[in-house]
């Protein structure tokens, strides 16, 4: 084919973000539901690739955040694929054993993280709306330039888990960055305690290109799986499409609902995109743009 087709997720439902919490760099693991949501996920993309004679991704990228891994595992057993999962710094992918067939090699990154929310972290959306009011809310949720206070890194939220890995619960502790973000700290990758939109652009850009898309167009693949997050989604559509700063304020993405940015190989110019499922899509991001606003989601 003379396309290249990147295959972009939310994670599925979070714990934090069935409370209605602010999450950020918080990690959360997914509900059952956000697991169901995975699933069908997963599904989708099979339907997709088989009718459209697509190959399944043999690469896949996640965040470091907890959630885009389960999704991501979840997805894989759900397509009958094993999966690899190496972490990366830097903007340099050399492919090893795991880019074989029928395994997808999953590269961990930092710089697909959500945006760091700052000191709104851990905060429950219709208290932070009542404290800044509506439009102060909105912008600093949505407006490209739009930043949260600096986030106390002294007493953070922290999940914890037991020995099989689930959560147990969540504390306000001193969290030890420096455990979870050893490698790209020993790196030298300068990590944010608060960040706009912007900010995300700004770190996650040159690994789109470089990382991403470089490594799309020296294999001459035909789909790569990425599994992130409501922001660093709207940064890769913003960058790939070309959505303006003003615009972007109007695009919200669900948990879990694909979307297909299709490229041109020859320059890897933007094509076209779609969800697979765009009446769901459409709900979805309805429902994301006013949380805070209503109920529980
Ligand atoms: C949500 C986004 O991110 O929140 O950080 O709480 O994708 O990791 O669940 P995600 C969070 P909004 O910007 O949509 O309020």
């Amino acid at each position: 084919s003379n396309t290249f087709k990147l295959i972009l997720l939310r994670h599925g439902q979070s714990e934090l973000n069935h409370e209605n919490i602010f999450c950020g760099w918080i990690d959360a693991s997914l509900t059952e539901k956000g697991k169901d949501q995975a699933r069908h996920a997963a599904d989708l993309i099979v339907q997709y690739c088989t009718t459209n004679n697509v190959p399944l991704p043999q690469v896949g990228y996640i965040s470091r955040l907890v959630r885009t891994k389960q999704t991501m595992e979840v997805m894989l057993e759900q397509m009958h694929l094993k999966g690899s999962y190496r972490v990366i710094c830097g903007f340099h992918y050399e492919p090893g054993e795991e880019f074989t067939a029928g395994n997808t090699a999953v590269l961990e990154t930092w710089r697909l993280n959500e945006r760091h929310y700052g000191s709104w972290q851990s905060k429950r959306k219709p208290d932070i709306l009542k404290e800044y009011g509506e439009k102060e809310y909105m912008y600093i949720r949505r407006d490209y330039r739009g930043k949260p206070p600096r986030a106390d890194l002294s007493r953070e939220m922290v999940q914890e888990v037991n020995d099989q890995g689930s959560s147990t619960g969540y504390l306000f502790k001193e969290p030890n960055r420096h455990l979870k973000y050893n490698i790209e700290e020993q790196h030298g990758e300068n990590l944010p305690d608060s960040e706009s939109l912007k900010d995300v652009v700004q770190r996650l850009e040159p690994f789109l290109r470089n990382v991403i898309l470089g490594t799309a167009k020296k294999y001459d693949l035909d789909s790569s799986l990425v599994v992130a997050h409501g922001s660093s989604v709207r940064c890769i559509l913003k960058v790939l499409q070309g959505i303006s700063d003003e615009e972007i304020k109007n695009v919200d993405i669900a948990n879990a609902t694909p979307l297909v940015v299709e490229l041109d190989k020859s320059n890897f110019q933007f094509l076209r995109r779609y969800y697979l499922d765009p009446e769901k899509a459409k709900i979805g991001a309805e429902k994301v743009h006013r949380e805070g606003f209503v109920p529980n989601p």
